[in-house]
């Protein structure tokens, strides 16, 4: 792990909150006492003069390249990739997952969101492209993209998370893979469209509508059942992501966000609301996106991503450069409003300490925890508990495999274990 600081030993001990060695979140505020020594411990002091003149890097030296139409990240940052998931001879059809462990902040570049697809990503001409809301409403519409854009717009910064997202932790034995690989269906990104409530408004939705189907212009045709109440809250139709128009991969020229929903209801490439007043049954809300109960029986329409979090930094792939202070940090959300409180535990949850959250922390978006720790050196286990504003945490992983039948792995949210080993290894453990 690179982003170990030396301090004094004796300043911090009476900052000490937690067993094995976890900081008062404050130090993080008081930059002087937590930054003392970084710059020598991490080799950075010299004279200033060092590097002008005939000792100036190579790049400064000959003029850099010219201007770029559409930029493109570092070339020294190429491994920083989505990670494949695709099933053999079904190039269209599986995930790629963003590689949370290699990002910071918590807005996922748009080329980085995570993918599901059902039948590969289609090419729509934006300007044949339209959204129709028929079925029960006074006068059925069709709106061009175009057309679109001329309603007030709303931006708003939101997770999307697949109901799949994390779903190996109900495998028997924990799989030694990188955090992105075990939590990456999921991320956050600022999206600007249309509240769906005054698209509705305008088309005159009857009184005893319950239900909208949401169909999507892929080849999978992909449908889902929303319960009407979702429409005319939060739900909004995005055109825009990051400030561009929406990636392809996310749904061009347009997506259904149903913020805080499991991802599958987002439907991308939006063609259809039919209002009606009973759900579809849809492929996609029985055969898959269900909850398989030890009884036999199967919960459909579980449709809240519940709280959660995951150490991002250390995690599985990284090693601890020794004794010293480090960062903890890692993403915490829930599909129920704001994370209120992010606890981190460096002996395996006997002892906790409430960790810092950094601003803004967003309704229904990613929310970033930071834990200061003093390694010792000896074997920890480092795990996190995230707390919405409605009061939803996260089980132990134990008690949420003990509420379903074995396998079942949709909505996983329990608490995840990092362990460190003595040698500074990191690997995923069931505590
Ligand atoms: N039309 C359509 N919408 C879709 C899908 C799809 O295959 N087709 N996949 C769904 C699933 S399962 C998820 S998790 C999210 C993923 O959104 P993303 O690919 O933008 O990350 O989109 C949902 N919307
Ligand atoms: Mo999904």
């Amino acid at each position: 792990m690179g982003n170990r600081k030396r301090i004094d030993d004796a300043k911090m001990s009476d900052e000490i909150v937690a067993e094995n060695g976890l900081i008062n979140r404050r130090t993080l505020l008081r930059n002087a006492l937590f930054t003392a020594g970084i710059a020598a411990a991490s080799g950075g002091v010299v004279r200033a003069d060092d590097s002008a003149g005939a000792n100036a890097p190579e790049w400064m030296k000959t003029p850099g390249r010219p201007f770029s139409g559409y930029g493109v990240p570092s070339k020294w940052q190429e491994k920083v990739q989505r990670i494949f998931t695709i099933a053999p001879g079904r190039a269209g059809t599986g995930v790629s997952r963003t590689p949370l462990h290699l990002l910071e902040g918590t807005i996922t570049p748009a080329g980085l969101h995570f993918e599901r697809h059902h039948n590969g990503v289609p090419d729509i001409d934006p300007a044949k492209h339209e959204l129709f809301i028929h079925g029960m409403v006074k006068q059925p519409l069709a709106f061009s993209l175009e057309a679109l854009m001329r309603y007030p717009m709303e931006t708003h910064v939101y997770f999307v998370e697949c109901a799949g997202n994390s779903g190996a932790f109900s495998s028997p034995q924990p799989p030694q893979v990188t955090s992105g690989e075990l939590n990456g269906l999921l991320s956050c990104s600022e999206w600007t469209g249309v509240r769906l409530s005054v698209l509705l408004a305008e088309a005159g939705i009857a009184k005893d509508a319950k239900w909208i189907i949401a169909e999507g212009a892929d080849a999978a045709a992909m449908s889902r059942s929303i319960p009407v109440e979702k429409c005319m809250d939060d739900a909004m139709i995005a055109m825009y992501q990051n400030g561009e128009a929406i990636r392809p991969e996310q749904g061009f020229p347009m997506r259904l966000l149903v913020p805080g929903f499991e991802g599958n209801m987002n439907v991308k490439w939006l063609r259809r609301l039919n209002v009606v007043d009973a759900p579809v049954d849809a492929r996609d809300e029985t055969s898959h996106y269900t909850e398989l109960m030890p009884s036999g029986k199967a919960r459909q329409f579980m449709f809240l991503q519940g709280a959660k979090s995951a150490i991002v930094k250390p995690s599985f792939g990284m090693t601890m450069k020794g004794p010293g202070l480090y960062e903890i940090s890692g993403l915490a959300w829930s599909g129920a409003g704001r994370i209120s409180k992010v606890e981190v535990s460096a002996d395996g949850g006997k002892s906790w300490a409430v960790a810092a959250l950094t601003e803004p922390v967003l309704p229904k978006a990613l929310t970033r925890f930071r834990m200061p720790w003093q390694w010792d050196g000896r074997p920890s286990t480092l795990m996190s508990r995230a707390t919405d504003e409605k009061g939803g945490t996260q089980p132990t992983r134990a008690a949420w495999i003990g509420e379903y039948a074995p396998g079942q792995g949709y909505h996983f949210n329990g608490v995840q274990s990092w362990s460190i080993e003595a040698d500074g290894a990191v690997k995923n453990v069931y505590a």
